[in-house]
């Protein structure tokens, strides 16, 4: 039986929290609380948000007749490297760790903070400079080569790759770092009672996002280096013109990179594991599974780089492994959603905001998974690699699978952190349009890229204007959307109801210390029990909540 703390319904003794700890931008910009750090984190990777997301309409508003529309091809090269390159580095890969993470890791764990919080500003403050580094080649005119950075043509175009790669560069070590702390503070700063198989999915996803972080990231560190190098010194690694091997780099970048769809899918996951247990009012169905299935993709996600170069000359034997190895992803990715429809199985189902963006994030995750098996299936991928059919599935996988647990994830925690409720009705809507925008802007991808349209071209055959006007339609449906979300968030920080410890009925221990927490968390270190009991957490109202009662006192 796990001994919840049931004082969490009333506000902290003195009235303090977090938020008014203490005052001022000094206290926020060099703050050691997690809770800040996360804050800013959200913050940065919103406001990345909007640009990519600006980005974009300015892609698809280009996409919407054949010809020119908006702009030259040159500025359309451009405008998808930034938008690529924001969105992946910026966006997808910390924004479920970064943000997220570090607001309610040490929340689960009944700890006071990170491992190493100094290490955790540090990551913040290189997210920033990394960030800036890679905008500043907006200002030196832009970088074409796609977010690939594939050579030879990074090592020869003459726009801004540099401040671009060295952006990436320094986002990498920011990943590292959040890595090797959230690592060590898994490992070490769990609760009493909290053996590893208590600990909630969310962190083992955490913990397994966290070693490809580490051991993944460094190989991109050092190929980006190497394309400096190329620039500057011309060694010829990755050149052909001086001696060098161009698929070297398309290995090396996919060494890193196919992990790292891992790094944005796993924590993902992870959120979705809590979310569909808390508004099923449900134990999780398959508990073991889930998290070891979070350790095998871990695992996996290693060995089938070679899927993305399949054309690009590789030997029969090697394409046949990779391929192979690919179709092996699909079982612990088969795992988790049979688990999750399971645990939904006779659930008492609440379809509150976040539990919509949980069954969008069930149904896109299941389309970009599918779509998945042809891409990683030689004879069909040789047609539709570099197609728009590879552009529907990255997105199905990272915009409607990724970002869509982020904003889940997002709207759950939410009044655990602010301490404010939303607008159900607002968030419903939003949640609602946007799985309705994300299908209309991509759905039409698959399609055109069965029929043969290539990805990044400027221009297009009127056969395929049909497909891109509903996408470039569901692009601005996707901007009304993610506006009414806006307003719906920010809305509720001034308007917003007082939140209640736990708004939703979660078991886990975050929902047990008041909203928002103090700025030490928890006076006494919980024990924790089972992550996912439901047993005796009952509904008492909007003001206070979901309550646990002692047992013994419930029928
Ligand atoms: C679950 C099973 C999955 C399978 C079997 C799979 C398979 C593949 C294959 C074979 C390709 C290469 C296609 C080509 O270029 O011809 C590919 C591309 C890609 N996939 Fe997946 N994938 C899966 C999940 C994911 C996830 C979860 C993500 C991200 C969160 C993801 C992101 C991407 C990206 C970003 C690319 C293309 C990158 C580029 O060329 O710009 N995939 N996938
Ligand atoms: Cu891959």
């Amino acid at each position: 039986m796990s001994s919840h703390a049931n004082t969490a319904n009333h506000a902290h003794p003195n009235g303090d929290n977090f938020l008014t700890h203490s005052h001022g931008l000094r206290s926020w910009l060099f703050t050691l609380d997690h809770k800040r750090i996360g804050i800013m984190y959200l913050i940065a990777i919103l406001t990345a948000f909007l640009l990519g997301g600006i980005f974009a309409l300015l892609v698809r508003t280009e996409l919407i007749a054949p010809g020119q529309t908006i702009m030259t091809p040159d500025t359309y090269n451009k405008m998808f490297t930034l938008h690529g390159a924001v969105m992946i580095f910026l966006v997808i890969i910390p924004g479920i760790p970064a943000a997220l993470g570090n607001i309610v890791l040490p929340l689960m764990l009944g700890a006071k903070d990170v491992a190493f919080p100094k290490l955790n500003l540090l990551s913040f403050w290189l997210y920033v400079f990394g960030a800036l580094f890679a905008l500043l080649s907006i200002i030196l005119g832009g970088v074409d080569t796609g977010w690939t950075f594939y050579t030879p043509y990074s090592a020869t175009t003459n726009t801004a790759v540099i401040p671009v790669v060295t952006g990436a560069f320094i986002l990498g070590f920011s990943s590292i770092f959040t890595g090797l702390n959230f690592i060590v503070t898994i490992q070490w700063m769990r609760p009493p009672g909290m053996t590893w198989f208590k600990l909630p999915l969310f962190l083992w996803a955490i913990y397994a996002t966290a070693i490809i972080q580490v051991l993944a990231t460094p190989v991109l560190g050092v190929t980006l280096l190497l394309l400096i190098g190329e620039r500057l010194f011309h060694h010829g690694i990755f050149d052909p013109a001086i001696g060098g091997d161009p698929v070297l780099f398309q290995h090396f970048f996919w060494f890193y990179s196919h992990p790292a769809v891992y790094i944005m899918i796993l924590p993902a996951m992870g959120v979705i594991s809590e979310l569909i247990s808390t508004f099923s009012h449900k134990t999780i169905f398959g508990y073991k599974m889930i998290a070891y299935s979070s350790i095998a993709i871990a695992i996996i996600s290693f060995l089938v780089w070679g899927h993305h170069m399949f054309t690009s000359g590789q030997s029969d034997l090697a394409n046949m492994l990779f391929s192979v190895l690919t179709f092996l992803v699909a079982i612990p990715s088969a795992i988790k959603v049979f688990n999750w429809v399971a645990t939904m199985y006779k659930g008492s189902i609440h379809l509150s905001t976040p539990m919509l963006y949980a069954l969008s994030f069930i149904f896109l995750f299941g389309i970009g998974g599918l779509t998945g098996i042809p891409l990683a299936t030689l004879a069909t991928d040789v047609h539709l690699h570099d197609t728009y059919f590879v552009v529907a599935h990255f997105h199905y996988v990272m915009m409607g699978s990724a970002f869509v647990a982020f904003l889940g994830g997002l709207h759950y925690w939410w009044p655990k952190f602010t301490g404010k409720m939303y607008s159900e009705t607002l968030g419903r809507w939003s949640a609602v349009l946007t799985f309705i925008g994300f299908n209309t802007t991509f759905f039409p991808q698959f399609l055109m890229g069965i029929q043969g349209m290539p990805r990044r071209y400027f221009d297009y055959l009127p056969e395929y204007t049909s497909y891109h006007v509903a996408s470039t339609i569901g692009g601005f449906i996707l901007a009304i959307a993610f506006s009414i979300t806006a307003w719906c968030l920010l809305h509720s920080l001034f308007r917003g109801k007082p939140a209640p410890a736990n708004p939703w009925g979660g078991a886990t221990l975050e929902w047990t210390c008041p909203s928002p927490p103090p700025h030490t968390n928890f006076d006494e270190t919980p024990i924790a029990g089972d992550p996912y009991d439901m047993t005796g957490i009952e509904y008492e109202g909007e003001e206070k909540g979901w309550v646990r009662k002692p047992a013994g006192t419930t029928a």
